[in-house]
């Protein structure tokens, strides 16, 4: 047998600019997933997904969850970062080690030496789950790059401009994709469309995103 495409295959990890400080590392993380699965199954055993209010009081349709020494959280108070969770009021759990050091990787494999991320966000998307136009801007370090890991369903991310209005270019972000979003492209408007309903043999009929941040 030859020449079958092997999605473990860790040559079928590649590199493409999207701007002058964003990386997409295609099938970055796709031989340590299973890994990584686990270790988000252990973080939301003890701070599970829910789904968030904005501020207006409209419930979003992504569920989230977050590890590290903080969290970010949406309530009619405000956007914001947190030591605790909310849901059970205790700390988040650690970010755990392999996962922060697997972040570290690909922000340096695009050329960002000296991430250290303290918060990742953990977003999970079931079918009909889609994320607004916004910008990323609660974090006080916005000259730290973010860096986003793709497990499970594909969805299309839509990636804007500087100004809400304006083109916007889509991708489809695929399962073990990693993106590094810094420099001047660190502000720019970004969202998810709808997920599209399927079945993926890790995560079920689901997509769940992890972003890194380094908040200050
Ligand atoms: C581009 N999450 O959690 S990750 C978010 O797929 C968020 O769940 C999306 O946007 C998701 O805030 C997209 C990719 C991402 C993250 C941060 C960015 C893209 C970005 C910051 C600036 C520009
Ligand atoms: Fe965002």
């Amino acid at each position: 047998m030859q020449d079958l495409f092997d999605i473990n295959d860790p040559d079928d990890v590649w590199p493409e600019t999207l701007g002058s400080g964003t990386t997409w590392i295609h099938g970055f993380l796709v031989a340590q997933a299973g890994q990584v699965m686990a270790d988000i199954a252990r973080v939301v055993a003890q701070a599970p997904y829910r789904h968030l209010s904005t501020p207006g009081g409209k419930r979003m349709s992504v569920a989230m969850s977050n590890c590290g020494t903080q969290g970010w959280v949406s309530d009619r108070a405000g956007y914001r970062y947190q030591t605790t969770d909310p849901h059970t009021a205790k700390p988040w759990p650690a970010m755990p080690p392999g996962l922060r050091a697997l972040a570290q990787q690909a922000a340096k494999d695009s050329g960002y030496d000296g991430f250290e991320p303290g918060v990742c966000l953990i977003n999970h998307y079931a079918p009909g789950a889609r994320m607004g136009l916004h910008q990323d801007r609660d974090e006080n370090n916005l000259t730290a790059p973010i860096v986003s890991f793709s497990l499970g369903l594909p969805a299309t991310f839509i990636w804007g401009g500087w100004q809400r209005t304006g083109t916007t270019r889509r991708i489809m972000l695929r399962h073990g994709d990693a993106v590094v979003w810094g420099g001047e492209d660190r502000l720019r408007f970004h969202g998810v469309a709808p997920l599209k309903d399927g079945e993926h043999a890790l995560t079920g009929r689901a997509r769940i995103n992890l972003t890194f941040r380094q908040i200050n």
